[in-house]
């Protein structure tokens, strides 16, 4: 009988192994970051958080004000999840990109761990090779920073200052904070010096995978999940072109905008239905989170659209979060940029009632997940 016991648990120990309980990436991942890769992968039955990149630095009309954030100005609670930056932290700026003191982000990315909220992070990192912004495509940018590549020396410099920020978030009792890490986000795009136009799918891959290893492995940053992150895409294969394999991912996601008249409100809930249907069959074969890693609609102008819109699209799929992009507000280039209402805001009554949805979850129904804790 005992034999038999023992039998049935080496079955049981196989089955769990074979069928690919998930792990995460990272096999020496801190406890708290395993314990998040763990309960998102619960919470895709549950619901669907919705974040906010720099939620708390500043809104539409203000900068840094203690406590401030415009979610919680309309809804009376902070996101779920908190958004951030990490360009221009290479060349050694004491701000971002927008001019986000490094400083003053460590200090909020704490405040939103310590609420039980979820930090994803994104780098618009210069060019290696130009010094010029992320946006300039200079060819041959990706082969340069490779092994072997004259820039790879200047870009491993780069993920050690990566590196520092990230081993330096820590929590109360001393624990690393978790991260979703996002890098060369919306790589089948060609904005940007990674995009598709600017190398071949093997050399991205192989980026992928040298900047992974290199903080895992060689910096021993243990706190990070990964996740892979296209633009808008037509099909699966078109998604998972530059994908650098299950090994190194954690999260899968994409970014996509609606632009435009809101009589283009039906052509969106279709496409980013349909997205999201494709992206839960990949998460579900490969053992992922799948999430919404930026959305928008600027200066959100259909006074429905989370109800009538967003929330349309999203509600049937299973995505851990959508993170909505920045509120900054009139840019010193004229454009105004957000993409959450504030108060008084045209969709501000409609986003109360969104943030009210049974399935939709800002900071209170995250905390009650206890997402750092044991699952
Ligand atoms: C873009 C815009 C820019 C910003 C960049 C990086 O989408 O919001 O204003 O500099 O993201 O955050």
């Amino acid at each position: 009988m005992k034999k038999n016991i023992y039998c049935l648990y080496i079955v049981a120990c196989l089955l769990i192994y074979t069928t690919g309980i998930a792990q995460t990436a990272d096999k020496n991942a801190t406890k708290e970051t395993q314990h998040l890769f763990a309960n998102l992968k619960t919470l895709l039955n549950k619901g669907i958080m919705v974040g906010h990149q720099d939620d708390l630095a500043y809104g539409v009309g203000w900068k840094y004000e203690a406590g401030r954030s415009d979610i919680k100005d309309v809804t009376g609670e902070y996101p779920a999840v908190y958004g951030w930056e990490l360009g221009r932290l290479e060349i050694d700026s004491p701000v971002n990109l927008d001019g986000v003191p490094f400083d003053k982000m460590k200090q909020f990315i704490k405040e939103g761990y310590q609420r039980g909220g979820v930090i994803t992070i994104s780098w618009h990192l210069n060019s290696p090779l130009t010094g010029k912004p992320a946006w300039d495509p200079s060819p041959g940018t990706v082969a340069a920073i490779l092994p072997g590549g004259e820039k790879n020396n200047l870009y491993k410099s780069w993920l050690d200052k990566v590196a520092a920020f990230m081993l330096d978030l820590k929590g109360k009792n001393g624990e690393l904070i978790p991260v979703i890490f996002r890098p060369f986000h919306e790589l089948n795009g060609s904005w940007f010096w990674w995009g598709k136009n600017h190398c071949t799918p093997e050399q991205l891959i192989q980026l992928y995978r040298f900047t992974e290893t290199y903080l895992r492995d060689i910096k021993n940053v243990q706190n990070l999940l990964y996740a892979y992150n296209t633009d808008r895409f037509a099909t699966k294969e078109d998604y998972l072109e530059r994908y650098p394999g299950d090994d190194y991912v954690d999260v899968i996601g994409f970014d996509i905008y609606q632009k435009g008249d809101i009589l283009a409100n039906d052509k969106f809930i279709a496409e980013l239905d349909k997205s999201l249907s494709t992206l839960e069959k990949i998460a579900v074969s490969k053992n992922k989170i799948p999430a919404l890693t930026e959305f928008g609609y600027n200066t959100v102008p259909d006074a429905d659209w989370w109800t009538g819109v967003f929330n349309k699209a999203i509600e049937k799929h299973g995505i851990a979060y959508a993170l909505a992009w920045r509120n900054a507000g009139q840019k010193s280039t004229n454009e105004t940029e957000y993409y959450v209402p504030y108060k008084g805001q045209l969709s501000a009554e409609d986003f109360k009632k969104f943030s009210e949805l049974k399935k939709i979850f800002f900071e209170n129904k995250a905390r009650q997940q206890k997402l750092y804790g044991n699952p």
